[in-house]
């Protein structure tokens, strides 16, 4: 009823919930406030903490005195103040409108202040950035950000963990794809060389022999862009001549055969994050900060594909979930993989059917999986993933379809009222 007031909630104390500025300035509109007066509001909305490296010793106490003027704060570490550091790292906490005034002060200010400014509005613009995106491939394109995409894998090997080997047969393969695409995939990713652990490398010879007719097959048929999972150049180079859009690079576009061969293809690239390589990769996964070093190194290796003239609409990132990593810390970087939103590029998330979802639930059997990676889909395309790594293409497809309905229902998906 309308205007019922019980005796200890005279004021209907609410904590509103909201995950975006939109749905927040949405609320703000709702006490009949100013109109222009919601514009300004919204922007201090929300705390942004933005983490820096490698910040000077000169530089961090002059941070965080213009940090200060501005309302924001900024942490850094203890051996500032008495040398007893040369450099630190930083989190900056500010509003939205506090980040775009302390960029306007660092501008006048030395020690590569100015930089930093620019990289943390860069980055803050990446974040919330909303909306529809065209990823050009080399003969299709892809959209992605209107809402969750779902890549569809097709593994044409003999050995892959999570479906050992069913579709190792070409026309298998082939109709697999085709299904995959009836039950609603957006693209297709056609692997040869299994990336499991400890598996054994697959000459790209070989390689090749195994998806080439699955690659020319789904792609003459034209009905999605077609990725190929590959680390090899000349794979890649095959791949593309036979019409496929995409090279989904594992090693990260490390080699520099394949980075000329996407660049000169006008290929898109899915720029992975993996340590060493396969068949070596579980045996280090030690890391001082695994999140900090995820994400440099992801930024490390899509400058160096940028600076190879591969243009930066044509690359998409990927953290490398079970690359190299514990269950704990595939886990942490699918919790926080919207952080990498931060560099600009799309993210993709595969976790479908992977062992860490296998850990989580205490069950060794892949097959067992199916609700756990759709958990982690869900929780990934949350927090604004732009492309989903699966499967299980049915029921993720299915599952996402809410997940969308349920951001719009929010007014989630809106453009953010910060300029
Ligand atoms: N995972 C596998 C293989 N390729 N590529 C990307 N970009 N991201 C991943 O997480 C990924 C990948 C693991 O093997 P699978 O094909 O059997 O799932």
């Amino acid at each position: 009823m309308a205007g019922e007031r019980g005796e200890r909630h005279q004021f209907s104390a609410r904590v509103l919930q909201s995950r975006s500025p939109s749905e927040l300035a949405r609320e703000l509109g709702r006490t009949d406030s100013d109109p222009e007066g919601v514009g300004i509001m919204a922007q201090k909305s929300r705390i942004y903490a933005v983490r820096l490296d490698h910040v000077s010793l000169r530089a961090a106490p002059l941070l965080k005195q213009e940090a200060l003027a501005v309302g924001a704060d900024s942490a850094h570490a203890r051996g500032i103040a008495d040398h007893s550091v040369s450099e630190t790292s930083v989190v900056l906490l500010a509003t939205w409108a506090q980040h775009r005034r302390l960029v306007e002060k660092l501008e006048r200010q030395p020690f590569h202040l100015r930089t930093l400014g620019a990289e943390v509005e860069a980055a803050l613009r990446a974040y919330t950035r909303h909306g529809a995106r065209t990823v050009v491939g080399a003969h299709r394109a892809l959209v992605v950000g209107d809402r969750p995409r779902v890549m569809g894998v097709v593994n044409v090997t003999p050995d892959s963990f999570s479906d050992g080997g069913a579709f190792f047969d070409p026309d298998r393969a082939i109709a697999h794809g085709r299904a995959l695409i009836d039950e609603g995939a957006d693209l297709l990713d056609i692997g040869g060389e299994s990336t499991r652990p400890g598996a054994t490398p697959v000459d790209p010879e070989e390689e090749w022999r195994r998806i080439a007719p699955v690659v020319r097959a789904l792609a003459d048929e034209g009905r999605v862009p077609i990725s190929v999972d590959t680390r090899h150049a000349i794979v890649a180079q095959r791949a593309l001549e036979a019409g496929a859009d995409m090279i989904n690079d594992v090693s990260g576009l490390v080699d520099p055969d394949m980075r000329r061969v996407v660049r000169d293809g006008k290929a898109a690239a899915i720029v992975m994050h993996l340590r060493g390589d396969p068949a070596t990769m579980q045996q280090d996964t030690q890391y001082a900060d695994l999140r900090g070093e995820v994400f440099s190194a992801l930024a490390a290796r899509t400058d160096a594909a940028v600076r190879d003239g591969i243009p930066p609409d044509r690359i998409l990132i990927d953290p490398g979930l079970g690359f190299g990593k514990t269950p704990e810390q595939s886990l942490e970087l699918l919790a926080h993989s919207g952080e990498l939103r931060s560099l600009g590029y799309p993210v993709v998330i595969g976790a479908s059917r992977k062992s860490m979802l296998g850990w989580a639930l205490g069950a060794a059997d892949p097959a067992a999986r199916l609700e756990a990676g759709i958990a982690a889909a869900v929780i990934a395309a949350m927090d604004g993933i732009e492309l989903i790594r699966t499967h299980d293409v049915a029921p993720t497809v299915r599952a996402l379809a809410v997940v969308a309905r349920i951001a719009d229902a929010a007014h989630a998906r809106s453009e953010p009222p910060i300029r």
